[in-house]
Formats: structure tokens, C-alpha cells, sequence
């Protein structure tokens, strides 16, 4: 029989679903927030509350250590999670006309 990544014949069904869960790809990739001279504080406020689902509080925490070090931590997510993040902020910034852009580091 052939043996692919969710296989088990040691176990019955009730077993193989949690087998499989923890199988799954565990790293984790940060999106990082860059800086720029043109871009808003209150529009990218308005990205961290909106998209990565911040308080106003804590997104105007990462907005202010952005704006002064030129870089922070927007989120932390599974690779295609991350990526659809980078792809949504690219897509709001262009569709303002701000040059704000993300990148994405192994967490
Ligand atoms: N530096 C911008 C300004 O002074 C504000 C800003 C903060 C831009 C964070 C981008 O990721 C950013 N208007």
C-alpha cells in the first residue's frame, strides 16, 4: 500500500486526524512592516487595525516603532497566511496611492 503523508495503518480513523494536525508544516514567517517618508501614520493605523486585526492601541504602538526604527513586526502567520497579508497590504496601499510595502521573514 502506498504511504503518503497522511497514512497510518497503526491507528483506526479517530487517531489519524490528530496524527495528521501534527504532521502539518509548523514554521512561522513574520510580516514585516518598512518605512517610508510618504506614507501616513493614520492610513497605516488604519492597515494594522484592519488587516492584521490590531487595537488601536497596539497599531499605533507598531505604526510609532516603524516610523523611528524603520521596521517592525505587523504579525506572525503560516507561509500563505503571511503572504496573502504582503499581497492585501501591496493591493490597499496602491489602491491609496501610498508606497507602503511589507516583507516576509522566518519568524
Ligand atoms: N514615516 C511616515 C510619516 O512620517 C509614517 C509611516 C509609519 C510610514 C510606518 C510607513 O510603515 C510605516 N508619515
Amino acid at each position: 500500500m502506498a504511504r503518503g503523508p497522511g497514512s497510518n495503518d497503526r491507528t483506526d480513523g479517530a487517531v489519524k486526524e490528530r496524527t495528521r494536525a501534527q504532521q502539518r508544516e509548523p514554521t512561522l514567517y513574520t510580516v514585516v512592516l518598512l518605512n517610508d517618508d510618504y506614507t501616513t501614520m493614520e492610513f497605516v493605523v488604519h492597515v494594522l487595525e484592519s488587516l492584521f486585526q490590531k487595537s488601536p492601541a497596539e497599531a499605533h504602538r507598531i505604526m510609532l516603532q516603524v516610523h523611528l526604527n524603520g521596521s517592525g513586526i505587523a504579525g506572525t502567520y503560516p507561509w500563505e497566511v503571511a503572504e496573502t497579508k504582503v499581497e492585501t497590504l501591496a493591493s490597499m496601499a496602491r489602491q491609496a496611492q501610498f508606497p507602503l510595502r511589507a516583507t516576509i521573514e522566518e519568524a
